[in-house]
């Protein structure tokens, strides 16, 4: 593939941004190659300024639930601009959306919009902190929260791929009040949630984990945190940001009947503009300010323009039908490259919960930090560049998931599965 233009466009951009990049996951650096500089996108594809075209199973790592670029949603978005942009003040569309993510999430009775995931985690954070009076906070080994300085403990997604321990910056102070244990083991959650030294305020968790690559709860694991979170007075918040309107159109918690005491969004809910959100029982929520003392605040938080886009993502997918045909079509997928994978590989481990799932190069079964890291991070690398010289456009890293959308269309993914079969023989 001719990959001049990105060339040139990265070598300018490592003088100019950190790495190159906005994102540390998109330099590419543990999958040993530079990054593709994306010219457009339609569908289930994309373009990059060479000119060469993918199939996209990133989907900006989420939100193309629906397909880059679809109709409904660029309608809105040209309409809502006609309008100005930002104005800083409450508008319709806010309460609009508001009210889509509040009749989703039978969890959530109010929400508060942010700009993004980890604004989202953040504040859910110094909510559970303010409404307890308490300081911990319990999480996850490989769970991913977003950046702010207390998730960057044995967190997932870049800080995994990257193999870095957390971050330095973050002070002492800051780390000792987190807490990070494996992930579905009950036996550790029961002793960490009863360690009475702990004044744990809340556990925060991704009930479908996305960011060690996809890892599923143990059927018995969400029950367990629900009844001991419960017991112990301990605000139970899931971090829905990747799974929020992605596993069902309630979610997680409704997929698993779970239900937490706060829930935090991003990704889908914005149809690719910036938007996070946080949102929960009314009793903990009326603590927020203006209504509370617990503070939080955003220049553009509730953009008119991302709550268009919000508004008219979930629209479409709230059309009957829409998690019916988008599942079965990723398990068809799935249960084909799992049959190709065990033909070829000698170590393939597959996880899916519904549209997201992780192929991993190890034995398996992968179900915590620890056995997500036997997988074989450098075979991984070596299958990502060779997809995506064939053009097909996977994560960046053996540790995050690889989304399909409506838009994939059935010759997308056999072409895809084609593709790997060829690629899998090599490895
Ligand atoms: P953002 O701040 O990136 O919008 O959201 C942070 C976040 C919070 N919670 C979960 C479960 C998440 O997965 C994320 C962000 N996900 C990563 C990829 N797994 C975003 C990609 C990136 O960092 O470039």
């Amino acid at each position: 593939m001719n990959t001049t233009r990105s060339t040139a466009l990265f070598t300018k951009a490592q003088q100019l941004i950190p790495g190159g990049v906005n994102s540390p996951v998109r330099a590419c650096k543990s999958v040993g190659c530079d990054p593709r500089f994306i010219a457009k996108a339609k569908g289930s594809k994309i373009w990059d300024v060479d000119g060469n075209e993918y199939i996209d199973f990133i989907c900006s790592w989420g939100p193309m639930i629906l397909g880059h670029n679809h109709p409904a949603v660029k309608e809105a978005i040209t309409k809502a601009m006609e309008h100005g942009t930002s104005f800083g003040a409450p508008c319709a569309l806010e309460v609009e959306l508001a009210e889509m993510v509040v009749d989703a999430l039978p969890s959530v009775d109010m929400a508060r919009f942010v700009s993004s995931g980890t604004e989202a985690t953040m504040s859910a954070l110094r909510l559970a902190r303010g409404y307890t009076g308490k300081n911990v906070v319990v999480k996850f080994d490989g769970c991913y929260h977003g950046h702010a300085d207390s998730f960057l403990v044995k967190a997932g997604s870049g800080v995994i791929t990257l193999g870095i321990p957390g971050s330095p910056g973050v002070p002492e102070d800051i780390v000792k009040n987190t807490v990070s244990i494996p992930y579905n083991n009950i036996e550790v959650l029961e002793k960490t949630l009863r360690d009475e030294s702990l004044d744990i305020a809340c556990l925060i968790m991704e009930p479908v984990a996305g960011n060690m690559g996809v890892v599923l709860p143990k059927p018995e694991f969400l029950q367990a945190i629900r009844a001991l979170t419960a017991e112990l007075g301990i605000v139970l918040i899931f971090d829905e940001v990747i799974t929020g309107f992605r596993v069902s159109y309630g979610g997680a918690q409704s997929h698993f009947d779970i239900m937490p005491d706060l829930t935090c969004l991003g990704k889908i809910i914005g149809g690719g503009l910036p938007v996070g959100a946080y949102g929960g029982k009314a009793e903990i929520m009326k603590h927020i300010s203006p209504e509370g003392p617990v503070y939080q605040a955003g220049t553009l938080s509730g953009n008119p323009l991302a709550m268009a886009a919000g508004i008219a993502t979930l629209t479409e997918l709230k059309k009957p039908g829409f998690y019916e045909t988008l599942n079965a079509k990723a398990e068809k997928f799935a249960e084909e490259l799992q049959g190709i994978a065990n033909k070829h590989l000698d170590k393939s481990c597959l996880n899916r919960q519904g549209s997201v799932m992780t192929n991993f190069f190890a034995k398996g079964p992968i179900t915590d930090f620890d056995s997500a890291m036997t997988a074989d991070a450098d075979k991984y690398g070596m299958y990502y560049r060779e997809m995506l010289d064939k053009g097909v456009y996977l994560a960046p890293s053996q540790f995050e998931g690889a989304f399909i959308s409506l838009a994939h269309s059935d010759d997308d993914l056999s072409r895809t599965l084609e593709i790997t079969e060829s690629v899998f023989r090599k490895l």
